[in-house]
């Protein structure tokens, strides 16, 4: 092919027109929207993941059906690239104006243009690889997806109802396979051998490992957890909750990650089923998010979240790599949003080089790869540890002197496979995490007493347009609306230990409100104060205004 297949893009495209008046975006992690309004964005997706492969000769480009964290009637989709991590910022800008072509023949001409300024070899291959999660909308969007690939003469794989890690994982296995930087063997069958394998072996000759209760936020991650349990056997006996792949309207309902986090709850169905001192974890819909917690003695509820994640999983990996005697040639830092939690950054900033990024994993993992070894964590639980290849190349090089010095090494190198390197995975982390607890003997008390959290609040605002917020600094500051800014400071002055921050979803349609402070009480005073000064800010509906507390 050395020019568009026009006829065919026309036929299909005509079956998949965007409605009037709907304007989509390519935001944090692709396109999000109600399910049902995502036809035509599925089909000009699928064209273009098919034009990108070309772009890049035919490697395969991955592309997951999900929306993650967002309640059940929500979908999305992104486009994910080579070595299995998100799709090139540059090409955000192609897939939102493709979306948007209003018409088939605007459509054409925007193609056209795109393969014209990128210089595309349209006689190169196009290969992909795509998934879905579990939600009701997915078959009908896979389907529009599918056309775009058969307008393309896409050579296209489907890799069925999988979580997003497993996708990405794909991605790459597929792109190394044969190559000596094979990524494993490109199959979930490959990937969940190769979690367990490693994961087995970091835990060999350690003390049995209690039960661990997983709530599956009734998505995908409950299919895939059942897998993983049968693989890991023993080592590590799995309860899963929420499991409720088949139940209408259950999807991250009451449960899941992003509940936790949010919530600061225990899932309530969890309440029968959880042991004090017993550890526990959520997975969100796609089982790319993972936030640990656990019931103390009084029956009070201790969460364990992204930054403290980190936290855990740094100080191992600092330890290991002094223990194998290349402390002095591995650095190890750590990535953060503005959401980390101002006890976590202290902490660690004390300790190892911390640098603070824009919210969404695209961001985390560009600067995590900065340094030889880069944790980098979301406080919401998205995240995971990235590997130079001149660290790898180290690692399976170096000749250690000592008997201690060969076994930390090989902590390390294990560790490489039974951590998704390509993106945040929450059973890949959940089983890092694992490792760790294993070899501290740390239950989540002693994990929880790392650093203590300063008492924080999310709330969410709906305004209008979320589009008049703008923000710099890494998103801790407001530049749009003019002077919110100011008054938002001069309103933090007042609280001990107060920071709060506004800045817009790239995932939901609101506006997302932070706030910390050095009592509970005066945290959640704060977050509803500036959700206030937001509300007004855009003239919204007096019996809409944010008013928990107020
Ligand atoms: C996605 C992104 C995350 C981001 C989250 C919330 O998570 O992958 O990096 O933190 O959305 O983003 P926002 O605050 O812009 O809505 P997920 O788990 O939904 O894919």
């Amino acid at each position: 092919m050395t020019s568009l297949p026009v006829d065919a893009i026309k036929a299909l495209a005509d079956q998949h027109p965007k409605p009037p008046n709907v304007v989509f975006q390519y935001g944090t992690a692709g396109f999000r929207t109600l399910g049902h309004a995502l036809d035509p964005v599925m089909f000009r997706v699928g064209i273009l993941a098919a034009l990108r492969s070309k772009r890049l000769d035919g490697k395969t480009i991955g592309v997951m059906v999900t929306a993650s964290h967002n309640p059940e009637p929500d979908n999305g989709v992104k486009l994910v690239d080579p070595r299995g991590e998100m799709l090139e910022a540059a090409w955000e800008a192609h897939a939102t104006n493709l979306a948007n072509a209003p018409t088939t023949d605007a459509l054409i001409v925007a193609l056209e243009a795109l393969v014209q300024n990128l210089r595309i070899d349209l006689s190169k291959p196009a290969r992909v690889v795509y998934a879905r999660d579990t939600r009701p909308s997915g078959p009908a969007l896979i389907a529009s997806l599918e056309d775009g690939f058969k307008a393309m003469g896409a050579e296209a794989r489907n890799a069925g109802v999988t979580t997003t890690p497993v996708l990405h994982y794909l991605v790459k296995a597929i792109n190394t396979k044969g190559t000596k930087d094979s990524y494993g063997d490109d199959s979930e069958e490959g990937y969940l051998q190769k979690l367990s394998t490693a994961f087995k072996k970091l835990v060999a000759g350690k003390p049995a490992i209690p039960p661990l209760v997983i709530d599956c936020a009734n998505g995908v991650g409950a299919i895939l957890a059942e897998k993983l349990a049968k693989h890991l056997g023993d080592t590590i006996p799995l309860i899963l909750q929420n499991t409720a792949i088949d139940t209408l309207g259950a999807l991250n309902n009451a449960c899941g990650a992003d509940y936790v986090k949010t919530s600061q709850k225990l899932p309530p169905s969890l309440s029968s089923v959880l042991k004090p001192g017993q550890r526990a974890c959520s997975l969100d819909g796609d089982a790319d998010r993972l936030i640990y917690y656990y019931l103390d003695d009084r029956g009070q509820f201790h969460m364990l979240d992204g930054d403290k994640i980190a936290a855990l999983v740094a100080a191992f990996i600092v330890d290991l790599t002094k223990s194998a005697g290349l402390d002095d040639q591995i650095q190890v830092g750590i990535v953060q949003t503005a959401y980390a939690n101002g006890g976590s950054t202290k902490y660690l900033s004390e300790r190892l080089p911390v640098k603070c990024v824009p919210t969404g994993v695209k961001h985390l993992h560009h600067a995590a790869e900065h340094y030889d070894i880069g944790v980098y964590f979301e406080a919401n639980g998205h995240g995971t540890v990235l590997f130079s290849p001149d660290t790898l190349e180290k690692l399976s090089t170096y000749q250690p002197s000592t008997p201690a010095q060969s076994t930390a090494l090989n902590h390390l190198i294990n560790l490489t496979n039974v951590i998704n390197q390509t993106v945040g995975d929450a059973l890949s982390d959940m089983l890092l995490v694992e490792v760790v607890l294993a070899h501290r003997s740390y239950t989540g008390v002693e994990w929880d007493s790392l650093y203590v959290d300063l008492p924080n609040r999310l709330v969410k605002v709906v305004v209008a347009d979320r589009n008049l917020f703008k923000t710099e600094d890494a998103e801790r500051r407001l530049v749009s609306p003019p002077g919110l800014q100011a008054k938002l400071d001069e309103l933090v002055r007042r609280y001990e230990g107060g920071r709060a921050f506004v800045r817009p979803s790239g995932t939901e349609d609101v506006v997302r409100v932070y706030a910390e402070a050095a009592v509970r009480a005066q945290a959640d005073e704060l977050a509803f104060r500036v959700a206030g000064l937001v509300y007004d800010e855009v003239g919204g509906d007096p019996a809409k205004r944010p008013s928990e507390f107020l």
